[in-house]
């Protein structure tokens, strides 16, 4: 079965960016347990910010779980990068997200590789960034089988990254490198950017498929967008997809209006 999951951001450099809840963890997760979602995806400055104890006792007491957790603070806060020229800094954005695999991993949650998996540049020609990525995907996909939980590559669209932008060339990326452990994040704001036909990309990524952005065309809640979501829904079926659709979306017009345009339509869709 298809579960539902909702974004809190506590990343404040992040603000503005597409989180549904933002800086208050437990009165948003209070939120995400009346509007009736399954789980919250976390975007945390880093591994050590939330009392693991708290998290525990806050996800037991509204019985709800981790979808998974976000790795992007590397990026945003330390500029890290697993492609970055530098090697302190590819080295410093694996062991940034080997602790957020931990912390993920404590709550049965997968870690997501998006903005850290940076670009290919002049520094950093495309073949040797896809080599570093490979390489990183392989080591950090083994780190995370320790937790006995999947690590997620997110494809993202032309302006975040210059590697992988398709559903396609992420199952490339990982079959041509063998990378085991590793699954494909569906964000379906990107696709809606990149792929010919959203329904067709998420057929592409098959059995790699692991997790999925659920969100309009314009980064806004599911419905509240041009997105055509039947066939998309559809798709997932037709995969028997089991995993999170998370609505990775902007607060807008607020965080409540968005949640629960969200798990309206999820609904619709899904139940
Ligand atoms: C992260 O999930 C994502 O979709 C990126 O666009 C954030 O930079
Ligand atoms: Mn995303």
């Amino acid at each position: 079965m298809i579960r539902s999951a909702v974004t809190i951001s506590l990343v404040s450099q992040a603000r503005g960016g597409p989180f549904v809840y933002w800086d208050d963890l437990a009165g948003s997760m209070q939120r995400a347990k009346e509007l009736g979602f399954d789980a919250v995806e976390l975007f945390l400055p880093g591994p050590e910010f939330v009392d693991r104890k708290y998290l525990r006792s806050l996800l037991d007491e509204l019985d709800l779980s981790v979808a998974a957790v976000g790795t992007g603070a590397g990026m945003v806060i330390h500029k890290l990068s697993l492609t970055a020229f530098e090697s302190p800094l590819r080295d410093q954005a694996r062991q940034f997200i080997r602790e957020m695999i931990d912390f993920g991993g404590e709550f049965g949650a997968p870690a997501i590789i998006g903005s850290m998996q940076g670009r290919h540049t002049d520094q950093v020609p495309r073949p040797t960034a896809l080599g570093y990525l490979t390489e990183a995907l392989h080591e950090l996909g083994a780190y995370a089988g320790r937790h006995a939980v999947p690590l997620i590559y997110e494809p993202l669209n032309r302006y975040e990254t210059n590697l992988c932008v398709t559903m396609e060339s992420g199952v490339d990326l990982l079959e041509t490198g063998q990378v085991e452990n590793v699954k494909l994040l569906a964000d379906l704001f990107h696709m809606n950017i990149e792929e010919t036909s959203i329904a067709h990309g998420l057929l592409a990524a098959g059995e790699h498929l692991g997790h999925v952005h659920f969100v309009d065309s314009n980064r806004r809640a599911a419905g509240m967008g041009h997105m055509s979501f039947e066939p998309i829904a559809a798709a997932l079926r037709q995969l028997g997809y089991s995993g999170y659709t998370s609505a990775e979306a902007f607060a807008f017009p607020d965080s409540d209006t968005a949640a629960r345009q969200t798990i309206t339509r999820f609904r619709e869709l899904f139940r």
